[in-house]
C-alpha cells in the first residue's frame, strides 16, 4: 500500500495522507491482519453511528496480487514464450486450412485462443496434472472456441499428426477433430462439452461440489484435485454462468478455478463497451464468496504504476470504459498515448520517454506469463473459498490490425500474406516467405530444447492433457428378484408408480453390490414425491453437517442434514441438480467411480427447461437415470398449464443416446431400472435413461409371465381379449392412459361384443428406433430377406384396426404407424394443459375410455365392418358433443 488515494476531491489532503500513513505503520509493524481487524472495527462503529459507508465490493482497476507479493515463476521464460509461439502459430495455422482453397466453409476460430494462450499455456506447463494410473488429474472446461489451441499442443507433444489437424472440422471420414470439445466424437480426449455457453461454468462449479460429496463418502480420496473452468467475458451473460456461483461460495468450493478471459468482446462488439466488465465480475464474485484475482496489467506497467505517486495514472486507468480500451489496441500506440495518456498533461509527461511502439506494447495482465503464474500459484493457495482469475486480454492478440481488438474478429477465418507474415516475425516462426505459399504447419525437431522442455513440463504433471478414460470396472447387477415386492399385485392397495420407485429407490440403497452407489437428487420436490423417508434413512448431504436441531427432529423422518448424508438435495435449481447429476453420470470417468445417480424432479421442469444439458449428458456419454414425476398431461390434474407435461417424451427422444420408457405399473418400473443398470454399468453401453413416473395411485397387478422381454423392448401383450367377438381390434396404451384402455376393452367388449386384445407400450420411442433401424438395414440390403419390426412381429398376426393412446401428444404414439399392419388410430393430449379433475381432463383431451371405444368403433366403419350409425349412437351415448372445441387451439 504504498499510493495514496487520488486527492483531487480532498477537502484535507493533509488529514487524509495522516490516516493512510497510520494505517501503513499498523501494517508494517503489526500486519495485514492487525490492519483489516481495525478496519472492520471502524467500519462497524460508524454503522452503529449511522454513518453512510462508502461500501464497495470492488478495487481499483489495478491487479489483486501486488507486484512484491508475486509468486514467481520457475523454469524458462524463454522456453516457454518458443512453445507458446508455436501453438499460436499451428492453431491459427490450421484454422486457415480449413477454410482454404474449398467451398467447404468448414468454419473455425482464431481471435479467442490467441487472446487466451498465455492462460492456457501457464497452466500446461505449471499446473494442470494428468490422468495416469497414480493420480486422477485436474478437470479442465475448456472454453469450446479454443479448441484449435488446445489441439495444436497436442500436435507439438506428437499426440494428433498433421493429417489430424487438417482434419479439424471433418469428421466423418474418421480420425477428424471435432469443431469444439464433444466427448462423444473423441471419447478418449475430451472431458466436457463447453461450447453451449454457461453450461461449462454450471457444471464446473456443480463437478467441484460433487469432488466433494464423492470425498465425504469416503468413495474417492479427497486431495487437491482441482476443476479449472475457462469462460468467455461474454459467456458471463449467460445465466448458468453466474446463476450458481453462491453455491461455490458458500460451500467454500477451493477445488474451483474460474478463468475469466476477459478479451473485452463477444461476438458483434465489445462485453461491455460503456463499462467495465472485470469490475463487474469483481464485485459479483465478491459478492457470492469468491477470492477474486484480477490480472489487469501486464509487467511493463509496473514502472509506470510505481511511478504513480498521486494515483492520476490509477484514476485514468478507472474511468475510461471497455470501449476506450478495445480502440487503444485496435488503433495502436500513438492513438494511444494522445486518448488514454493525453488525458492529464502529467500523464502524458510520465510516457514522453517512451515509443509509440513502447506504449502499444504496453501489455495486458492476461498476456504476461508472469502475471498469470502469480495468479494461478494464488489460486492454488486459496483455501475455504472458490478463486475466480479475471485476466484482461486483447481479442485477437497478434493478428495485426486485421484482427487485434477489431469489431468483426471473432469471426476472422484467415489472414492475409501480410499479415500472416508479420504473425510470423512477432513469433519467430522459421519459415521462409516463399514456405508461407502453402500455410504450413510447423513442428521443431523432437531434440530441439523447447520439445525438450515441453515434454519435461508435462512429463512433471503426470502426463498430457487433455485426456478422457472411456474404460470402467463394470457393476454386477442385482438380480431382478430384489425388486419382488414390485413384481408382485398389490393387491387392493392402491399406489402410484411414484410410490413403487421410492421403494425400489430405498432397496437400492441397501444393495450390497450397488447400494453405495446409489445417488438420489431432488431439487426441492422430495415431499412432492413422497421420498421425505430418504431424508432420515441416507441423510442430505451438506459439508457442514447439520449446525441447527431440526424443527421435526422428534419425528421418526426428521430432516437430517449430514456431512456424509448419500441423498443430493439441490434446491429449486433444475439447472444445478442436472448439473450435479451429470457429475455422478460421468463419475466412472473423471473419478473412475461408476455412481448410480437418479434425479427426480417434475417432468415438465426436465428435458423442457433444461434441455441443452440433457444434450451435453448424451455428448458426454452419461450413465444414470433421470425420473420425469407428474408425468402426464392428464394424470397431475390439478396444477394446470405450467405443470402438465405432454411432451417430455417428444423431447427426451431428441437425444440420441437417451433410451426413454412411460411405464403403467410398477414391475414395468422395475423390469426397466433393473436392465438400465444391467445395460449402463454391467455392459457399459454409453445410455441414459429417462423414465415418466406418474403420482396417480391405483392397484398393480403382478407382472404377466414373459412380460419383461417385451417391457424392454417397448410394448407387450398385457391381456387377450375376453371374448370371441363379432369384430376385433388391438388396443395400446401407455402410462395412465393403458388404464383408459383396459376400460375401453372392457366397454367395447360388454357393450359391442367387440373382442379387444390390449397391448401395454412402455415405449414408443424405442420401438420407433428399432423400426427405424429395421427399415434403413431391409433398404441397403435389398437381396436379403427383409428383417421385420418389432410392432410388426407383435402385430401382424393380430385381427382388427389398430387404436393407440397415451398421456402425451399424438405425434408421440403415431410414430410407429409405418410399422403396423392396417388401420392405425392414435389419440393423444395435444394442447396447453389446464387444472381439474383427471376424469375432466381426460374427456377434454379426448383420451379417456370413452373416446378409446369411439376411435375403435370409428375404424370398424372405416374398414368396413360396422354402420356409421353404430358410431353415431355410441357418441350420443357416452355423452360426447361432436362440435366440442378443438383441445389443441382451446
Ligand atoms: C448458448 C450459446 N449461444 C451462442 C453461442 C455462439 N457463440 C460462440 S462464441 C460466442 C462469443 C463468445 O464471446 P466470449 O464469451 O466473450 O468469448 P471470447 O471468444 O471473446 O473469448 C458466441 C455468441 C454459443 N456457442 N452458445
Ligand atoms: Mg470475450
Amino acid at each position: 500500500m504504498t499510493e495514496k488515494t487520488p486527492c483531487t476531491t480532498d477537502a484535507d489532503p493533509q488529514e487524509t495522507t495522516e490516516w493512510v500513513d497510520a494505517l501503513e505503520a499498523v501494517i508494517k509493524n503489526a500486519g495485514m491482519e492487525r490492519a483489516h481487524h481495525i478496519l472492520k472495527q471502524l467500519s462497524d462503529h460508524a454503522t452503529r453511528t449511522g454513518a453512510q459507508l462508502p461500501y464497495a465490493l470492488t478495487t481499483p482497476f489495478r491487479n489483486t496480487i501486488p507486484v512484491q507479493d508475486e509468486a514467481s515463476m520457475p523454469g524458462d521464460v524463454f522456453m516457454e514464450r518458443r512453445i507458446r509461439s508455436i501453438v499460436r502459430w499451428n492453431a491459427l495455422i490450421m484454422v486457415m486450412r480449413a477454410n482454404m482453397d474449398n467451398d467447404d466453409e468448414l468454419g473455425g476460430h482464431i481471435s479467442s485462443f490467441q487472446s487466451g494462450a498465455t492462460l492456457y499455456d501457464v497452466g500446461f506447463n505449471h499446473f494442470w496434472r494428468a490422468n495416469n494410473d497414480k493420480q486422477l488429474g485436474d478437470l479442465l472446461y475448456i472454453q469450446g472456441h479454443s479448441a484449435p489451441g488446445i489441439y495444436s499442443r497436442s500436435f507439438l507433444e506428437g499426440r494428433l499428426s498433421e493429417e489430424q489437424l487438417d482434419s479439424f472440422r471433418r469428421e466423418v471420414d474418421g480420425n477428424g477433430l471435432s469443431s469444439y470439445p464433444h466427448p462423444w466424437l473423441m471419447p478418449d480426449y475430451w472431458q466436457f462439452p463447453t461450447v453451449s455457453m454457461g453450461l461449462g461454468p454450471i457444471q464446473a462449479i456443480y463437478q467441484a461440489h460433487i469432488m466433494r460429496y464423492l470425498s465425504a463418502r469416503e468413495l474417492v480420496a479427497r486431495d487437491d484435485r482441482k476443476v479449472w473452468a475457462f469462460l468467455g467475458d461474454g459467456e458471463i451473460d449467460e445465466p448458468e454462468s453466474l446463476g450458481a456461483i453462491s453455491l461455490a461460495g458458500r460451500e467454500e468450493l477451493e477445488n474451483l478455478v474460474f478463468v475469466v478471459n476477459c478479451n473485452l468482446q463477444r461476438l458483434d462488439g465489445p462485453v461491455r463497451g460503456n463499462g467495465k466488465i472485470i469490475q463487474e465480475l469483481e464485485g459479483v464474485f465478491r459478492g457470492a464468496g469468491w477470492n477474486v484475482i484480477k490480472v489487469v496489467w501486464g509487467g511493463l506497467w509496473d514502472s509506470l504504476l510505481a511511478r504513480d505517486k498521486n494515483g492520476l495514472l490509477q484514476k485514468r486507468m478507472d474511468e475510461c470504459v471497455d470501449g476506450e480500451y478495445q480502440n487503444y489496441k485496435a488503433n495502436g500506440g500513438a492513438y494511444t498515448r494522445e486518448h488514454f495518456f493525453g488525458a492529464y498533461p502529467e500523464l502524458e509527461e510520465m510516457v514522453a520517454h517512451l515509443s509509440d511502439e513502447q506504449i502499444y506494447k504496453l501489455n495486458r495482465g492476461g498476456h504476461d506469463p508472469d502475471k498469470v503464474y502469480a495468479a494461478y500459484a494464488e489460486a492454488m493457495r486459496t483455501k475455504g473459498q472458490p478463486t475466480v482469475i479475471l485476466a484482461h486480454t486483447v481479442k485477437g492478440y497478434g493478428t495485426g490490425d486485421k484482427g487485434e481488438a477489431q469489431m468483426g474478429t471473432h469471426s476472422l477465418k484467415k489472414l492475409d500474406k501480410e499479415t500472416l507474415k508479420a504473425f510470423r516475425d512477432k513469433y519467430v516462426i522459421p519459415l521462409s516467405d516463399e514456405e508461407l505459399e502453402s500455410v504450413p504447419y510447423y513442428r521443431p525437431p523432437a531434440d530441439r530444447p523447447e520439445m525438450e522442455y515441453m515434454h519435461k513440463r508435462r512429463k512433471a504433471l503426470g502426463g498430457y492433457m487433455p485426456s478422457r478414460i472411456n474404460g470402467f470396472t463394470p457393476l454386477q447387477t442385482p438380480e431382478l428378484d430384489i425388486f419382488k415386492a414390485q413384481l408382485e399385485s398389490t393387491g387392493e392397495r392402491k399406489i402410484s408408480t411414484t410410490m413403487a420407485f421410492v421403494r425400489m429407490l430405498s432397496t437400492l440403497t441397501k444393495d450390497k453390490l450397488v447400494g453405495k452407489r446409489v445417488v438420489p437428487i431432488v431439487p426441492d420436490e422430495a415431499r412432492t414425491f413422497g421420498m421425505e423417508g430418504l431424508f432420515r434413512q441416507l441423510g442430505i448431504y451438506s459439508s457442514s453437517g447439520q449446525l441447527y436441531e431440526p424443527v421435526d427432529s422428534a419425528q421418526i423422518m426428521y430432516y437430517k442434514e449430514d456431512k456424509k448424508g448419500q441423498m443430493l438435495e439441490e434446491g429449486i435449481n433444475e439447472a444445478g441438480a442436472m448439473s450435479a447429476w451429470i457429475a455422478l453420470a460421468t463419475a466412472y470417468t473423471n473419478y473412475r467411480c461408476p455412481m448410480i445417480p437418479f434425479y427426480i424432479y417434475y417432468s415438465m421442469f426436465g428435458h423442457q427447461r433444461i434441455g441443452d444439458l440433457c444434450w451435453a449428458a448424451g455428448d458426454m456419454r452419461a450413465r444414470g437415470f433421470l425420473l420425469g414425476a407428474t408425468s402426464g398431461r392428464t394424470t397431475l390434474n390439478g396444477e394446470g398449464l405450467q405443470h402438465q407435461d405432454g411432451h417430455s417424451h417428444i423431447l427426451a427422444n431428441t437425444v440420441p443416446n437417451c433410451i426413454s420408457y412411460d411405464a403403467t405399473f410398477s414391475y414395468e418400473v422395475a423390469v426397466i431400472v433393473q436392465d438400465g443398470i444391467r445395460r449402463m454399468y454391467q455392459e457399459k453401453q454409453a445410455v441414459y435413461y429417462y423414465l415418466t413416473l406418474l403420482n396417480e395411485n391405483y392397484q398393480h397387478p403382478a407382472m404377466p409371465e414373459g412380460a419383461a422381454d417385451g417391457i424392454i423392448k417397448g410394448m407387450y401383450r398385457f391381456q387377450e381379449a375376453t371374448i370371441e367377438g363379432k369384430h376385433r381390434v388391438q388396443l395400446l396404451g401407455s402410462g395412465s392412459i393403458l388404464r383408459e384402455v383396459i376400460a375401453a376393452a372392457e366397454l367395447l367388449e360388454s357393450e359391442f361384443d367387440i373382442a379387444a386384445d390390449i397391448w401395454a407400450v412402455t415405449s414408443f420411442n424405442e420401438l420407433t428406433r428399432e423400426g427405424q433401424a429395421v427399415d434403413r438395414w431391409n433398404m441397403l440390403h435389398p437381396e436379403q430377406p427383409a428383417r421385420e419390426s418389432y410392432v410388426n412381429q407383435c402385430l401382424k398376426d393380430q385381427a382388427g384396426p389398430v387404436i393407440a393412446a397415451s398421456d402425451y401428444m399424438k405425434n408421440y404414439a403415431d410414430q410407429i404407424r409405418a410399422w403396423v399392419p392396417g388401420s392405425y388410430r392414435v389419440l393423444g393430449t395435444d394442447g396447453f394443459g389446464r387444472s381439474d379433475s383427471r376424469q375432466k381432463l381426460r374427456h377434454f383431451f379426448e383420451v379417456d375410455r370413452y373416446f378409446v371405444a369411439i376411435a375403435a368403433l370409428k375404424s370398424l366403419q372405416d374398414t368396413g365392418d360396422i354402420s356409421a350409425d353404430v358410431v353415431a349412437g355410441a357418441i350420443q351415448r357416452f355423452g360426447i358433443d361432436p362440435e366440442k372445441p378443438n383441445p389443441l387451439t382451446s
